[in-house]
């Protein structure tokens, strides 16, 4: 089988699909993009994703998009060494509700302190007429970009991203509670611990890890999926914010950190 992967070191989106891939020890060819130069916006990688964003996986000529979708192809084509979803029907529903609450909630909202505390600087040294061409853009992130805008989020949506993110380790504290642990439906991670994984991975990295110090069975959680075997190469040298942006190691979740 022979897969490459369109995607980017930091993104994490693409993290939950070099997780599974390194799972499961399949070979692939890595293509890199530069998201802050508009790599996933040129035509050809437009043909394979209209979206417009990473990842994409091509496997034997088939291309798969959007990372919830590939991390479930892949457990379907190559179940072998690991596989990350249940054998009980009750259980696989069970993964798939949490897998769409995951894209819901906690994705979409951890866009917003990553905008705010680690992309801002790029956005405001553009002009307004380059910003307003550089939104316009994106097939899937205009109306973000435009909400955002080079000044950023303001407070009250930098309030409630961070509220979707306690509701998001609420739901993973019950998870885990109700199932055992250490992950959120047991023993073995599923797809839904490899969906949520990174951002909860992007909070530690600005910074804000505090805001579960309350979540004793979500900080066990944390260190069960950092000690899998898949992590250390999923997170390679320069998957991290803070390895690219100095300003966040020198304010780590700047003011919002106190702020639980
Ligand atoms: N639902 C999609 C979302 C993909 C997505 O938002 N990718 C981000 C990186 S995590 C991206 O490529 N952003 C580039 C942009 O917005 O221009 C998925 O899970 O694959």
């Amino acid at each position: 089988m022979a897969f490459t992967l369109y995607d980017a070191p930091q993104s994490t989106c693409s993290q939950r699909v070099r997780f599974v891939l390194n799972a499961k020890g399949l070979a692939f060819e890595e293509r890199k993009l530069d998201l802050l130069a508009g790599d996933q916006l040129a035509p050809d990688y437009l043909a394979l994703n209209p979206n417009g964003v990473v990842p994409t996986l091509v496997h034997d000529g088939e291309v798969v998009i959007d990372s919830s979708v590939i991390i479930e192809y892949l457990d379907e084509v190559a179940p072998a060494r690991e596989s990350f979803t249940p054998q009980a029907p009750a259980e696989r529903a069970r993964m798939r509700a949490l897998m769409r609450f995951i894209d819901e909630v906690p994705a979409a909202a951890v866009r917003v302190p990553t905008y705010n505390l680690a992309f801002l600087p790029r956005f405001a040294a553009m002009s307004e007429p380059e910003f307003l061409a550089f939104a316009e853009s994106k097939p899937l992130r205009k109306e973000f970009m435009l909400a955002m805008g080079r000044k950023g989020f303001p407070d009250r949506e930098m309030d409630a991203a961070l509220d979707r993110m306690r509701r998001t380790y609420g739901r993973m504290e019950a998870s885990i509670a109700g199932s055992g642990g250490p992950f959120l439906q047991g023993v073995r991670p599923t797809l839904a611990d490899v969906s949520v994984m990174p951002a909860i991975v992007r909070m530690d990295d600005l910074g804000l890890a505090a805001m579960w110090a309350d979540k004793p069975a979500l900080g066990r959680w944390y260190e069960a999926i950092r000690a899998h075997p898949a992590f250390e190469p999923t997170y390679y040298p320069g998957s991290l914010l803070t390895e690219i942006f100095p300003h966040l190691r020198d304010q780590p979740g700047g003011r919002r950190q106190t702020k639980n």
